[in-house]
């Protein structure tokens, strides 16, 4: 076969369901094999950053590879941002850069989208990807990109693979893909005693599930370690969403989600008070916790990140959170206790009178609409629809460590696409300036996303951090007006009774995009962002 489609089989056989890209000259060529071999499905897009935060968010939802395929230079140099997310956020994403062919190098002239050199962007890709490869020699190929695949999936996060423009139709054999990687079982055993013992001897410990749990998909496991131990569990910020949605178990001993000073005080207490807090595939970032009202002493936590368990003083190498949360099922007996946690309940009952919408009253609302006809995904941006998101109960994907703009809207589609399912998008007017206008490619997929466009003519986040500046106005454009044109139905509202109208509207309204502009007036913010930014000010001394 050719290497292109030994490349395309290995995708498929390793989980990914889709490829997201944007063609150049560089990548024409295998853009033409992707299309007539149809092994996996190809969405373009209009922006490349639209295509790294879609296939990001496909490989969220699925707890598996996510694709997204561009041409070199001007593509991929586009997408760095994306991927640094992706990075950061440990999201398993494959990029497919097209290359220059091999003879290509030696002409003396210089190649159009070249940086530096033709190396440069290998080596930028380098700091953001945890493993590489040029597919330049077709004997290797098949072994090269084995090793690339597994890397992404075991580390969770993206990988490089440069495809040459004159080698994407050599023959090429079958990619095999490695065994698993071989776990030493002495050293789990020590550290799932060790874990264990841990737990038992604290008199209030706590489960905090962060990214990694959702990333290798094992929010059951940690629900029933949880039941069995008799011990509560919280989210991070990071890992809000976990046990929410298709995957809520009502009987997970779910407290709440840990956002310190900006959060319910008495999840930010069983944390901060904890003398056994076990973080799960948690990020240790400042989103994370730099909003703690009382430092939590890291050095008397248990943190599973990364293959690394920590205990105190004690690190232990190489141990795979999945391996880890099943040899601790397969040691861990139930304690008979049972965690006094009550599940939380989120708040619902918007009242739709003539009164001005609040960021408080979108999550009321979507609350309300999620019990009765059941939940959406959601994909939000940064700004203050992820703090009000932070409010609705919702399995939910968003930038919430990394913090870009622009994630949302490319986010959303990259759910449909992945899952099938119609999710909910959550955005700032700041944001969809900039990558909003991806929705114009839902009419050609079928794609119907409701979008919920928080319009406060700002960029009011920082704003709050920083009141006074006057850059951070911006003009209020119409973006309601703008959604026929990209194919869908756009509604302005600014009072409550309107909100619900529209959203009744756009539920009932399948097949088309249905974006909600939501009249904000600058200044007024979610009660959680208002929490956050007065904890951070006060916190690090800014105010
Ligand atoms: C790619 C910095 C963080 S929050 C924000 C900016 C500019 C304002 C967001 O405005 P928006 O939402 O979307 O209207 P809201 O609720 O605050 O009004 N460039 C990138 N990412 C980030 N995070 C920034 C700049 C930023
Ligand atoms: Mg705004």
């Amino acid at each position: 076969m050719k290497l292109t489609e030994s490349l395309l089989h290995a995708l498929k056989d390793h989980g990914a369901r889709q490829i997201f890209g944007i063609p150049g000259d560089f990548a024409l060529p295998y853009f033409k094999i992707i299309e007539e071999s149809q092994i996996l499905p190809l969405y373009t897009l209009s922006h490349e950053p639209g295509v790294g935060f879609a296939a990001d968010a496909a490989a969220r939802a699925n707890c598996g590879l996510g694709v997204a395929a561009v041409t070199y230079g001007a593509g991929a140099l586009n997408m760095v941002n994306a991927v640094t997310a992706a990075y950061a956020e440990k999201s398993p994403l494959v990029v497919i850069s097209g290359g220059p062919g091999k003879g290509e190098a030696g002409s003396g002239l210089l190649l159009h989208h070249q940086a530096k050199t033709l190396d440069s962007q290998f080596e930028i890709y380098k700091e953001i990807t945890c493993d590489q490869v040029r597919l330049d020699d077709a004997v290797r190929a098949p072994a090269d990109i084995a090793r690339v695949l597994a890397a992404c999936l075991r580390q969770s996060r993206p990988v490089y693979i440069e495809l040459p423009r004159d080698m994407v139709a050599v023959p090429c054999e079958a990619v095999t893909a490695l065994p698993p990687a071989v776990v030493d079982k002495d050293a789990m055993d020590a550290c799932v005693d060790e874990i264990l013992a841990r737990l038992a001897v604290a008199q209030a410990p706590v489960l905090m599930a962060c990214v990694e749990v959702r990333r290798f998909n094992l929010e059951q496991k940690v629900g029933e370690l949880a039941r069995r131990l008799g011990i509560p569990v919280v989210t991070s910020f990071m890992g809000r969403g976990l046990f929410a949605g298709d995957d809520a178990a009502e009987d997970v001993p779910l407290a709440g989600t840990y956002m310190g000073v900006a959060g319910l005080p008495e999840v930010t207490k069983l944390v901060e008070d904890s003398d056994g807090l076990f973080l799960i595939g948690t990020i240790l970032s400042d989103t994370n916790f730099a909003v703690s009202e009382k430092k939590i002493d890291l050095r008397k936590t248990i943190h599973a990140f990364d293959g690394w368990v920590t205990l105190g003083y004690h690190v232990y190498p190489d141990i795979p959170l999945p391996a880890l949360l099943d040899r601790l099922l397969e040691r861990a007996t139930s304690t008979g206790k049972s965690a006094l946690a009550a599940r939380r309940d989120y708040p619902h009952g918007m009242l739709a009178d003539d009164r001005q919408v609040e960021p408080d009253d979108i999550a009321l609302l979507v609350n309300d609409l999620f019990a009765e006809h059941g939940p959406m995904l959601i994909a939000s941006d940064i700004g203050d629809c992820l703090f009000t998101a932070m409010e609705i109960d919702a399995a939910l994907v968003a930038p919430g460590y990394y913090a870009t703009m622009g994630f949302g809207v490319p986010a959303g589609l990259g759910l449909q696409a992945a899952t099938g399912q119609r999710p909910l998008i959550m955005v700032g007017d700041g944001a969809f300036q900039m990558t909003g206008w991806e929705l114009g490619n839902c009419r050609r997929y079928g794609w119907d996303p409701i979008v919920l466009l928080f319009n406060n003519s700002a960029w009011e986040m920082l704003r709050t951090f920083q009141p006074g500046s006057a850059f951070n106005d911006l003009d209020e454009w119409g973006f309601a007006k703008m959604a026929e044109g990209l194919g869908g139905d756009g509604m302005r509202v600014r009072t409550r009774a309107e909100l619900k109208a529209a959203l009744d509207k756009a539920v009932a309204t399948r097949g088309r995009f249905q974006l909600i502009e939501i009249m904000i007036p600058r200044g007024v913010l979610s009660s959680t962002l208002a929490r956050y930014v007065a904890g951070v000010k006060r916190l690090t001394g800014m105010a």
